[in-house]
């Protein structure tokens, strides 16, 4: 067994990490004042590719294994989660959908816009009364003539303002549940087709979330991706790939708290010594290295599983509860080790404090997902 990674991908970590160190980081505290991201980074970011890495080599993206997209998720996720928020959802949940199930003509049209970056993509599945109960969702999507007529209102949707195409969920057949549930794609502009409500969050501050409003919006049908029905499968294929890449969010972020935590608790001194010397400290620090080291482990085997084309419906929601978890536990000791200091704002053990809260709730809280992995051991 050979646990290396690829040479194109230790060179590829390497590029996003410098982008990270000299592009990102220096500006991720003015990101979190002013509440988005300048334009010239995100054009950075096309130029790097970076919005591009999982849509495939003929639509016009990289075509990365989903250890690469990994590897980048986690690169990006040392700094402010805003940024590889923006670049994420066209990597995953926002262009997955046409990925897996888009005709050649959804493929041509929208692929390799959202590959370079020129298109945004966001995916609209939660609404105000099905969050974790996604099947419960009430919006309708009622044929009529080339058309469907979407009602409803979605909610806590990722980039939905800034979005030129959204794939939608909408009951197509109210009778059948979750069967009759069907996916559109959205483009921006179409009447009767608004953004609603911007919502003020504890965090992911950069990085925006809204309510899309359907009042009699048409939707040409040649917009329905796969088909009539197929919504809620396809919905579910895509938060499988998208709660092993959050792992991998998570890694990046615990490592980046491993690392500030030992700096300064090499740095500051109580009582004649760093604080280092301490087994109080010590023990923190052990414990976020443990974690580290399964987390790592897990998110980089789900990942070899799913890009040797296995079901990963179980390890994904594994790595999530493991990962997020763990990055809760280490943003808590990274606070209480940088003490009064962890609890200012300025300070990024702060800001990853609360953007990390948000990783346990939202693409399956863990909750959900401790359902679904014992719905796989119970099968
Ligand atoms: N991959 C492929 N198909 C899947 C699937 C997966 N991971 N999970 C479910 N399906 C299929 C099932 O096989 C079933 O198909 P058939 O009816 O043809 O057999 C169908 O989808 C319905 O599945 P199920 O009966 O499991 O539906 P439930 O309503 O019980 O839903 C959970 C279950 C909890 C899994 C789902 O509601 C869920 O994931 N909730 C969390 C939603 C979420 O993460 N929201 C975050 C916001 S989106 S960013």
């Amino acid at each position: 067994m050979d646990f290396t990674l690829p040479e194109e991908l230790l060179i590829f970590r390497e590029t996003v990490r410098k982008f990270v160190e000299k592009e990102l980081e220096p500006i991720s505290e003015q990101v979190e004042e002013e509440d988005r991201i300048p334009g010239h980074i995100v054009e950075k970011m096309k130029e790097l590719g970076l919005f591009g890495l999982a849509i495939p080599q003929d639509s016009g993206g990289y075509g990365m294994s989903v250890l690469g997209q990994c590897v980048a998720m986690e690169e990006l996720s040392r700094t402010n989660a805003c940024f590889r928020t923006r670049i994420g959802t066209n990597n995953g949940i926002g262009s997955m959908g046409i990925v897996i199930a888009g005709t050649q003509e959804q493929k041509r049209k929208y692929l390799p816009k959202l590959a370079s970056g020129e298109m945004i993509g966001a995916f609209a599945l939660t609404e105000p009364n099905a969050g974790s109960d996604a099947s419960a969702i009430r919006t309708t999507a009622v044929r009529k003539g080339d058309t469907y007529l979407l009602n409803g209102t979605k909610h806590f949707i990722t980039n939905g303002d800034i979005a030129d195409v959204s794939t939608v969920m909408a009951l197509t057949d109210r009778s059948k549940g979750a069967r009759g549930i069907s996916a559109f794609l959205v483009d921006k502009g179409l009447p009767g087709f608004s953004v609603g409500k911007l919502e003020k969050k504890m965090g992911f501050r950069g990085s925006t979330t809204c309510e899309l409003i359907f009042d009699d919006c048409e939707v040409p049908a040649a917009n329905l991706l796969g088909r009539e029905g197929e919504g809620f499968r396809i919905a579910m294929q895509v938060l499988d790939k998208g709660r092993l890449t959050m792992g991998a969010c998570a890694l990046g972020a615990l490592e980046k708290l491993l690392e500030l935590s030992m700096e300064y608790a090499k740095t500051r001194v109580t009582f004649g010594e760093p604080i280092i010397n301490r087994q109080a400290i010590q023990w923190m620090l052990v414990n976020m290295a443990i974690d580290a080291y399964a987390v790592r482990n897990a998110v980089y085997h789900a990942a070899w599983k799913l890009d040797r084309g296995e079901r990963v419906t179980k390890e994904a929601a594994m790595v999530k509860v493991l990962a997020t978890e763990a990055a809760g536990r280490a943003a808590d000791s990274a606070v209480q080790i940088h003490g009064g200091m962890g609890y200012m704002k300025g300070m990024a053990v702060e800001r990853f404090y609360r953007d990390l809260r948000l990783l346990r709730i939202y693409e399956g809280t863990s909750e959900i997902l401790r359902m679904i992995v014992a719905r796989e051991m119970t099968r």
